[in-house]
């Protein structure tokens, strides 16, 4: 593809993503409200507010593909979510319909299930059981971009990552965990399947434990490579295990459940 636009190239996944994307396009047009360094002869930084509409109608412009991953990506005040969640979605959704709708990869979360218990076996067809404001903005870009594609064929992954990191953290990241390198290859079958959708993925790797069943996703023919069990060793002897009683060991959200609104408006 000629032009790849990535949100959020500032952040944890972004900054990755910005290195391992890169033989995916000519181009890679990289987008944040933060500082993203120096652009490389293969780059154009942009910096730019997800909640400004006309800013970002400029920011698509000319874009083959789309990764979403901008926003605020854990529980925040309010006023937060709305602008780059809930506002910058839209804004993100409109101006691709202006342009000709690129595919769009939309980073949504487990905190869209986060009530649900770690003995639940889900699959993407479950009720929606968000755990917090956070949570509740990633329900509604799912179905903003469900929307989007019923009502004018724009056609997005909506993949609701688990946790994605260099490696898992605690005990709770044994099932959510999603490797880089994993999240890297579910892009690239994203973007070179010819007929998408707007199918929901889970964005978790090939872990010996896992909550979450991807088999309506199977038509990507995305096959996850990395396994958490590699680090389960390490996490015993390391990270406190969780009282048994505690939102971390009960619910698959963990310790969302218990993070408090703040609704500053
Ligand atoms: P991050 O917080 O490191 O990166 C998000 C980026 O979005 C930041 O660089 C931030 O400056 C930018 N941003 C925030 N508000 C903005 C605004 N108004 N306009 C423009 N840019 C704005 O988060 P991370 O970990 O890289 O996650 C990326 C995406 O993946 C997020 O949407 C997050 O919700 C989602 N996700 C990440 C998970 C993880 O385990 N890392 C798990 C589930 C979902
Ligand atoms: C998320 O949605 C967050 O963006 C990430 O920072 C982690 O907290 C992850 O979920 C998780 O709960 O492991």
């Amino acid at each position: 593809m000629h032009r790849l636009l990535i949100t959020g190239a500032a952040g944890g996944i972004g900054q990755i993503m910005r290195r391992k994307l890169a033989p995916l396009a000519k181009i890679l047009r990289l987008s944040d409200i933060s500082d993203m360094g120096v652009a490389a002869e293969n780059e154009e930084l942009v910096i730019c507010d997800l909640g400004d509409k006309h800013a970002v109608m400029e920011l698509l412009r000319d874009c083959d593909a789309i990764v979403h991953l901008g926003g605020m990506s854990g529980e925040a005040p309010y006023s937060q979510i709305l602008n780059a969640n809930i506002t910058g979605s839209l804004n993100l959704f409109e101006a691709a319909r202006a342009h000709g709708m690129p595919r769009i990869l939309l980073a949504s979360s487990q905190h869209t299930v986060g009530f649900y218990r770690q003995d639940d076996y889900l699959e993407t067809s479950a009720p929606m059981r968000p755990d917090g404001l956070y949570g509740l903005s990633k329900c509604f870009s799912e179905l903003m971009a469900q929307m989007y594609f019923d009502k004018f064929g724009q056609e997005t992954a909506i993949v609701r990552i688990g946790s994605c990191f260099e490696t898992p953290r605690d005990h709770r990241m044994l099932a959510t965990w999603l490797s880089f390198d994993d999240f890297v290859s579910l892009t690239e079958r994203v973007f070179s399947v010819p007929k998408l959708g707007c199918p929901i993925i889970w964005g978790v790797s090939n872990n010996d434990t896992l909550w979450w069943d991807n088999k309506s996703a199977n038509f990507l023919g995305w096959k996850p490579k990395d396994n958490s069990g590699d680090y389960r060793a390490s996490i015993l002897a390391n990270v406190p295990r969780p009282d048994p009683g505690s939102v971390s060991a009960l619910f698959q959200g963990g310790d969302f459940t218990q993070k408090p609104i703040v609704h500053d408006l």
